[in-house]
């Protein structure tokens, strides 16, 4: 029994659909790095590089998989340019999870904790809103009472939409009305939670730069006073990025963890763009886990990530 028990057919499929056009953009420009060739050999090897950075991989990453790739070519001198794919499903699936945690198996919480409390951060328009009704429903599915908080007061519109997942979805929404203190709406939240016995709580906040000082200060304010209710929230701090926009994702990554703190990431968006390789390194650089991944806009569409059925899926023919 290993992980692919709990990977239902629906959900490969919406992985397969979901990653369709980074998957056609790689394999085009692999079959163009190889034209010609029947053995992978240092031109190969070059051109395999531009693929893999051309398809938002990331450099450092890049460069890694191409070490890889040259020991496995060096000991077997003849490896044919037709093993190329897999040979790269089994490099990146191998680089991706030696060193890094394990993936999640399941929509769960930890045993011992109640109410776990997410505090979901990121820029404007990357996803936030969408993707905390979508973990709201799988929460709500697995069984788990959940409670969402709308301290993104910034806009009208913000609390409106966090309304309408909670409606959909069946879980209570906590408001204030808007320009009310983002944290005093995370504050009730908590409250209305633990007095209710939830299992888990989540809080929207409004999209922030990571160089916007007070907008930072803010996100502290919110978790001081989450503290207050819950000590040890907020439990986990989830950093949301849109995968279209590719290398810009992994900047953001890099930018927003240095300016607060982040235990998780998202990525979302992956459907509809050609830039999916992203993920393959932000999975690779960071040490703060993926743990979902945005594959639509439907409530079905955010699944955890598993670092070899992307990769799997990724590079399956
Ligand atoms: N195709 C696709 N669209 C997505 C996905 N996730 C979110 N979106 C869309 O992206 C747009 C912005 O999503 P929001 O959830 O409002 O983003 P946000 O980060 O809350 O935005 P602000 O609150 O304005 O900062 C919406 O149109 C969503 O439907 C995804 O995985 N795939
Ligand atoms: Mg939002």
């Amino acid at each position: 029994m290993g992980i692919f028990s709990f990977f239902s057919k629906d959900k490969k499929e919406t992985l397969d659909k979901g990653l369709s056009k980074t998957k056609e953009s790689v394999f085009s420009k692999l079959t163009r790095a190889v034209a010609g060739k029947s053995k992978v050999d240092d031109d190969v090897l070059d051109n395999l590089e531009e693929v893999l950075i051309t398809s938002d991989v990331g450099v450092d990453t890049t460069l890694k998989i191409i070490s890889r790739i040259e020991k496995r070519v060096s000991k077997d001198k003849y490896v044919n340019t037709q093993e190329l794919t897999s040979l790269l499903r089994d490099e990146i699936a191998g680089l991706l999870t030696e060193n890094n945690s394990d993936d999640a198996e399941g929509f769960v919480l930890p045993d011992n904790v109640k109410p776990y409390v997410i505090m979901v951060v990121g820029v404007n328009g990357v996803g936030k809103t969408t993707t905390i009704g979508k973990l709201a429903y799988q929460f709500k599915k697995a069984g788990k009472s959940v409670y969402l908080g709308a301290a993104d007061t910034f806009r009208a519109a913000a609390v409106e939409q966090l309304v309408i997942w909670g409606e959909r979805v069946g879980v209570p929404v906590v408001k204030q009305k808007m320009g009310s203190d983002p944290a005093s709406v995370a504050f009730d939240t908590l409250s209305s939670a633990k007095s209710n016995n939830a299992d888990v709580v989540i809080i929207d906040t409004a999209g922030r730069l990571h160089n916007k000082v007070n907008l930072m200060n803010e996100l502290t304010k919110i978790k001081n006073v989450m503290k207050k209710v819950v000590p040890d929230a907020p439990h986990e701090i989830l950093l949301i990025l849109d995968g279209s926009t590719g290398q810009n994702a992994f900047e953001q990554a890099k930018q927003f963890t240095a300016a607060t703190e982040v235990n998780a990431l998202a990525i979302t968006k992956l459907d509809g763009t050609a830039k999916g390789g992203v993920v393959i390194g932000i999975s690779d650089h960071f040490r703060i886990p993926v743990k979902y991944i945005g594959l639509g806009e439907g409530i079905e569409d955010l699944q955890l990530f598993n670092k070899k059925e992307f990769v799997d899926s990724l590079f399956s023919e």
